[in-house]
């Protein structure tokens, strides 16, 4: 037994020292996600990127669906701390109200990478990464759309996202960004339909009752598009052609809206976050830098192209 030589002493000690300085690998990997719930049709593309990428990576991942209260998501923040989890992702659902639950996953060691939404905190250091599209650019984009579309000139209605979340802040803020320079161009209604189908109809009802004058309709996300959409035929009016509609997303049923001629466009936020989200766990575990923010490039898509690009759509 004493005849291992010393190749078999060498490998084993760069094997050693390999394990001890790589951290965890990712299959060891133990990961909470504190998701903000089932609101959209994004989001549940969001949930299945993530849970599939752990799975591929033999992560095990803790999945705690909030159902769009902070409070849950504080809850399950601090079970995922007391646990001692590798690390924690957090969608946060609103932006404020977060600084107390971070600096107690920071006193543990536990790093915290926030997917898609942004959080309002005095102390960066308290999140690792952001992994998140440019929300800001996707209201740009919107806005500079439906200015082109428009030429310059009508009444909008806005249909916001959820109060106090990063991508109803952001989104509102780029479109208006982009709008500001089209004096001819009004914001006449704005609501939040908490990015839900339902609340989008309801709210759009609302709007249409009003008997305000509506060119187009601008709605933070596809689900509230689609929501506001059945408002419009229901009121005997032309989705698509009598009201234009533009929201964000790129979600499959925004593109069979377009092919059906209800919807004019939409502008891509991508959800397969799962890829981006794991590899910079995995490098914050090896005690690497990360960027403070992962972004990805995105663009937008309009009816006529929509018939032929439906087939290749991944959510
Ligand atoms: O656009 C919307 C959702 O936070 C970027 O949340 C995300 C947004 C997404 O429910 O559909």
């Amino acid at each position: 037994m004493v005849a291992m030589n010393w190749r078999v002493w060498f490998v084993l000690a760069v094997g050693l020292v390999a394990t001890i300085s790589g951290g965890a690998r990712a299959k060891d990997l133990v990961v909470g996600f504190s998701q903000i719930g089932a609101e959209s049709e994004w989001r549940t593309a969001e949930s299945e990127s993530i849970r599939g990428e752990a799975a591929k990576r033999g992560v095990t991942l803790k999945f705690a669906d909030a159902q769009q209260k902070q409070e849950n998501q504080i809850r399950a923040v601090r079970a995922f701390i007391a646990q001692g989890v590798d690390a924690i992702i957090v969608a946060p659902v609103v932006e404020t109200g977060w600084e107390p639950v971070l600096r107690e996953a920071k006193a543990a060691g536990i790093p915290v990478v926030l997917a898609d939404r942004a959080v309002d905190v005095s102390d960066p250091s308290l999140y690792a990464t952001l992994v998140s599209p440019d929300v800001v650019e996707e209201g740009r984009m919107a806005g500079r759309w439906l200015a082109k579309r428009l030429d310059g000139k009508g009444s909008i209605v806005e249909l916001a996202g959820t109060p106090g979340s990063s991508p109803a802040i952001d989104r509102g803020k780029g479109f208006r960004e982009a709008i500001a320079e089209y004096p001819g161009l009004k914001i006449v209604k704005s609501q939040t339909g908490d990015f839900t189908r339902s609340k989008g109809k309801e709210v759009m009802e609302a709007f249409l009752k009003s008997g305000q004058k509506i060119d187009a309709l601008y709605a933070h996300n596809d689900d509230m598009a689609i929501g506001a959409i059945q408002a419009i035929e229901d009121a005997g009016k032309k989705p698509g052609v009598d009201i234009v509609v533009v929201s964000i997303d790129a979600v499959k049923g925004a593109f069979e809206a377009m092919v059906a001629g209800k919807l004019n466009c939409t502008v891509e936020c991508n959800p397969l976050l799962g890829p981006a989200i794991f590899d910079a766990i995995e490098t914050i575990v090896a005690g690497k830098p990360v960027a403070k923010k992962i972004s990805m490039k995105e663009r937008l898509f309009e009816q006529g192209e929509a018939r032929e690009l439906i087939g290749n759509r991944k959510y």
